[in-house]
């Protein structure tokens, strides 16, 4: 497996789930703690320079693991279920964006937030509004080779696609390659029965993890089963990125330094190459 953390360019909202800000700072700073990748959570394919990110990447030895998209959900309002034709375009011409960038960069992105919610609406009425906007973006991305990554977000952000369950169900149901999915175990300890046994049952969809501890702190730092989370990854042959996507607590520093020597420090060291 290969360890990436998430950050987000400086001008991130104070919602961005990310443990560094500032792009350039982020990725040195992760390369010197041992990291293999970054995630970039954006706002808009706009934050990103291509010549520089390439140099930065270069200099520092890193990859980019994904390219996340929840700020424009929590920044810009924006999502799949969202039934106005404007801003249904607007998300639609950002997604394309997205896609162009993982092109280049690491060929994977997260759909976590901004699938939307069903808010009150019709179950059925809010699904179709996600679908359609499903195939518009695999017809995307399956023209320029990029995964489309479908995570399970917990009850408490949003009201749609909560558990892996759900999801593989959605996934069938969307029947798109350019469609896998992102389990993140801080929402799986929220909503799914066991972490173990549902990566098990849901291991033809995953594609990419992300990784906090059940407090949203450091992986070690909360009481997380972290044996049954590798001895399930390891019984599914996962061998992609988990990708530490925790608060900056008690500051970003710390928070990176203590994760990397949780999981690639000690018993668990093994799991990475
Ligand atoms: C939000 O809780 C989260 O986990 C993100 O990766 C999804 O937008
Ligand atoms: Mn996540």
């Amino acid at each position: 497996m290969k360890l990436s953390v998430a950050i987000a360019s400086d001008g991130a909202s104070a919602n961005a789930f990310v443990v560094f800000r500032g792009l350039k700072e982020s990725i040195i700073k992760a390369s010197k703690l041992g990291y293999d990748g970054v995630e970039l959570a954006l706002k808009s394919p706009e934050e990103v320079n291509k010549a520089e990110l390439t140099q930065w990447l270069r200099d520092n030895n890193l990859e980019v693991s994904a390219i996340s998209s929840g700020q424009v959900f929590a920044a810009r309002g924006l999502s799949f279920t969202d039934e106005d034709p404007e801003k249904r375009a607007e998300l639609y011409q950002s997604f394309c964006q997205f896609i162009d960038l993982a092109s280049d960069y690491g060929n994977l992105v997260n759909i976590g937030r901004t699938r939307g919610p069903i808010a009150g609406r019709e179950y059925a009425y809010a699904e179709s509004l996600f679908l359609d906007m499903a195939h518009k973006v695999a017809d995307y991305a399956e023209k320029r080779g990029v995964t489309l990554i479908l995570e399970p977000v917990n009850r408490y952000e949003i009201d749609f696609l909560n558990n892996l369950d759900q999801t593989s169900a959605m996934l069938r149901k969307i029947n798109r390659p350019s469609f896998q999915m992102m389990p993140d175990v801080f929402h799986m300890n929220i909503e799914d029965d066991h972490i173990g046994d549902s990566f098990i049952r849901n291991k033809e969809w995953v594609r990419y993890v992300h990784f906090a501890d059940t407090n949203r702190h450091a992986p070690g730092d909360g009481h997380m089963d972290w044996d049954e989370i590798f001895s399930a990854l390891t019984t599914i042959g996962y061998d992609g990125w988990t990708t530490c996507e925790t608060l900056p607590y008690p500051d970003p520093d710390t928070a990176a330094k203590r994760a990397v020597a949780f999981l690639k420090g000690g018993q668990y060291a093994t799991y990475y190459r």
